[in-house]
């Protein structure tokens, strides 16, 4: 295949930057570039070479090749361990470029593995749910998925199902007459195992929407009115000056998004619109995805001020998947008015009680880390999909077999059939890209 590159680490100052190469010739384009390389490439051998430019050297590196097809891609590969300044690697990219290596999308390297056959569908996306889990609990949960295929729910589901489309064939085969109250005693109790097929599949759906939640961590909502201070706390929690600060009303307009990494698991932390009836089309939209995310988040912070003492009736709801926090902010200016009942008083300004307000988000992530442990959701949106459409197939084939037709329930079941095989592993390989690797990091 065609010979691609792209930075496997991030492009910031660091120790060392990976550049990951893959497809044919590779030692050929690279020649110019390493003139130091010896002709042939051993393979699993690990050179220190000096790429030169017109002469010029430009660094010192470590060079790896994996052969073909003992590599994570199946094709050669190759890995430059450079000096990890971004400018040098930006650099040794353009010049591997001139050579002919076109820059990888992302996902890529993943997307050639599975099309050579050296990783399953469902084994890219357990490696793609590795890389972005936003807890170690969730990292073993995917690697397990990663090395033991069968362990994988979607799989262990196809399993429980092939065993029961067997049976039914085996009835079916059955001369018709025949010992038919076996027949009809043993038809029930395929009905019961498609029932329990499909009880499972239910548990496993709520499973999945529940710690599959949209922002991949436990979600903290900061919400209120406009020119509360929601974005100085976001700016104060995340010691950062990511979102702008300003006293006119409606300048945040997309939810931010930012995160806190503890050894239990990560914090997703979302700055949003102000709440209030607006004219300007794009603020209208930030709002509408206020009002969306209040539902979807794990925790949410109103943030009321002087300006806006109390919060709106009706629009915020404690329930099991969301808790909220009352946030009384500008505690430097007034207190809150007498009566009311607010969890927290803050100063973004003077940073008064953010560190309590920061100990208390990180013990209900704690708390909600520790709930999900013992769960092995579906690894992607797509795996959903499959598996929601495979119950439909499922409770068709149940109604028809409970209404006799036993024929039609087989091609309800042979239509279900298709449905994981493709949810498995046999996606129509035009569309592979899009549903599955594009989502992918660049360099993976
Ligand atoms: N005195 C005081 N002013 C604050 C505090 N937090 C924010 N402000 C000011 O309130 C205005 C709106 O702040 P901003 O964070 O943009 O509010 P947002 O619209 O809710 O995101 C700005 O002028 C901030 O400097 C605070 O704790 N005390
Ligand atoms: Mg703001």
């Amino acid at each position: 295949m065609e010979p691609i590159v792209a930075p496997v680490t991030a492009l910031i100052p660091q120790a060392v930057g990976i550049l990951r190469l893959s497809g044919e010739r590779l030692s050929d384009l690279l020649r110019n570039l390493f003139p130091d390389l010896p002709e042939t490439l051993e393979p699993r051998r690990v050179y220190r070479t000096h790429p030169v430019d017109q002469g010029l050297p430009l660094d010192e590196c470590l060079l790896l090749y994996f052969q073909a097809p003992h590599s994570f891609t199946g094709e050669d590969v190759i890995e430059i361990h450079a000096h990890g300044n971004p400018h040098n690697i930006r650099r040794l990219l353009s010049l591997l470029h001139q050579s002919g290596i076109r820059p990888a999308r992302p996902g890529e390297f993943s997307l050639r593995a599975y099309q050579n056959k050296k990783i399953s569908l469902l084994k890219a996306e357990s490696l793609h749910r590795m890389i972005s889990a936003p807890s170690y609990a969730d990292f073993q949960m995917a690697h397990q998925h990663y090395s033991e295929g069968l362990s994988h729910p979607l799989a262990k589901i196809q399993d429980q199902f092939l065993d029961i489309l067997a049976m039914f064939y085996t009835l079916l085969d059955h001369p018709e007459g025949e010992e038919e109250d076996l027949s009809r005693l043993s038809l029930e109790s395929l009905s019961h195992r498609l029932e329990e097929l499909d009880q499972t599949l239910s548990s496993q759906l709520t499973l999945t929407r529940r710690t599959r939640r949209p922002f991949n961590g436990f979600s903290v909502l900061i919400a209120g009115f406009p020119n509360s201070g929601k974005s100085s706390l976001y700016n104060r929690i995340l010691r950062d000056n990511r979102a702008i600060v300003s006293p006119l009303p409606g300048t945040t307009r997309d939810l931010l998004e930012g995160r806190l990494s503890f050894p239990f698991g990560d914090l997703v932390l979302l700055d949003s619109a102000g709440i209030r009836p607006s004219q300007d089309r794009i603020e209208q939209e930030g709002i509408r995805k206020t009002r969306k995310t209040l539902s979807h988040a794990d925790c949410v912070l109103w943030v009321a001020s002087p300006e806006n003492p109390t919060p709106p009736e009706g629009l915020l709801r404690d329930s099991p998947t969301t808790s909220v926090l009352l946030l009384w902010n500008k505690a430097d200016l007034t207190s809150p008015p007498a009566g009311s009942r607010y969890n927290h008083l803050v100063s973004a300004r003077t940073r008064k009680g953010v560190d309590a307000l920061v100990k208390r988000l990180k013990s209900l992530a704690e708390t909600y880390y520790q709930s999900q442990r013992a769960t092995s959701p579906l690894d992607s949106d797509r795996q959903v999909g499959t598996l929601k459409l495979f119950r439909k197939s499922l409770s068709q084939a149940l109604f028809l077999l409970r209404s006799g037709q036993a024929d039609l329930a087989l091609s309800a079941l042979e239509e279900g059939r298709k449905v994981l095989d493709d949810g498995v592993g046999s996606l129509p390989s035009s569309e592979i890209y899009d549903r599955v690797f594009k989502l992918f990091c660049l360099g993976k």
